[in-house]
């Protein structure tokens, strides 16, 4: 693995000029920063590293971007979104999808009051824009005593991508494919901060309520881990309701909601 440079913080000249919005005085934020210019992966340094709660990581660039099961994630330099945000919560293990949840909904919240656009996120860990992908989430821990000691919550958005390699064209896509308009990422990520501390605070039942009510998995044919039927909805713990067609009633903890239908 590369060694990271270390990073800026937000008010180092390095910073590009969309993301100094960070410092604007009308941004008012609990959260710190740490800027690189490039990186392996914001995840995988906000892991290794002792920053406290409430960092938030940005990268220009990420060299090793990734998703879940050490899928790649597209992370080109100067354009997008890579992001992570570390904090040390009071979450038993067993709710950590549930910041999944939140995060999902923070961010197409966000990026839906920023754009007018058709955002809307997917169980587990998708925002989508109509039919194709706009963003993930990727949520990881580190668990000591049966207690979370830290929280890592990674958000990729594609936001001023023009275009994307051959494997991702058709089901990939970012706020200026969808608007034709370029948009400051430091913006995008106050209001995404902003979203996430009112998400992450309501109680399990309205988290639910209102990711149920954005989102399009919700009474979609969905396939995922071997299971097909009708989503029909979240469990407190953020796990997926299925009825399959068999008849019988599952729920998924994790997987993905392949082949499910855009109402
Ligand atoms: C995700 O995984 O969707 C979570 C992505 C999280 C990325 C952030 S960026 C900041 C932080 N640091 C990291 O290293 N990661 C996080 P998953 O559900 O497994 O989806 C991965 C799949 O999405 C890939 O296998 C591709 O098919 C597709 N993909 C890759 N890059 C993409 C992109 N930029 N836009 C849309 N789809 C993409």
């Amino acid at each position: 693995m590369k060694t990271a440079m270390p990073p800026c913080d937000i008010f180092s000249d390095a910073v590009p000029e969309d993301l100094c919005t960070l410092r604007g005085s009308s941004f008012d934020t609990p959260y710190n920063f740490a800027y690189y210019a490039e990186i392996d992966s914001t995840n995988d340094t906000a892991k290794a590293g002792d920053f406290p709660s409430q960092t938030v990581l940005i990268a220009d660039a990420q060299l090793k971007g990734r998703g879940r099961y050490t899928r790649d994630w597209y992370s080109p330099s100067g354009v997008n979104i890579s992001m992570s945000i570390v904090i040390k919560p009071e979450t038993p293990p067993e709710m950590l999808s549930l910041m999944n949840t939140a995060a999902s909904l923070a961010v197409s919240r966000a990026l839906r009051a920023a754009t007018g656009l058709d955002v809307w996120p997917k169980w587990p860990n998708d925002v989508y824009i109509g039919t194709k992908k706009a963003g993930g989430i990727l949520s990881e821990s580190i668990i000591a005593g049966g207690a979370i000691v830290k929280l890592v919550i990674g958000i990729g958005i594609n936001v001023n991508t023009g275009q994307f390699p051959i494997e991702l064209k058709d089901k990939a896509t970012s706020l200026l494919i969808e608007s034709g308009v370029k948009y400051g990422r430091g913006r995008i990520i106050a209001a995404i901060l902003q979203e996430f501390d009112k998400c992450r605070s309501y109680p399990a039942k309205r988290l639910i309520s209102e990711w149920t009510a954005m989102s399009r998995t919700i009474g979609s044919y969905v396939s995922i881990s071997g299971h097909r039927g009708i989503a029909k909805g979240l469990n407190e713990d953020g796990s997926l309701v299925i009825t399959s067609e068999n008849g019988k009633t599952v729920a998924i903890n994790t997987g993905e909601a392949a082949n499910a239908a855009c109402r």
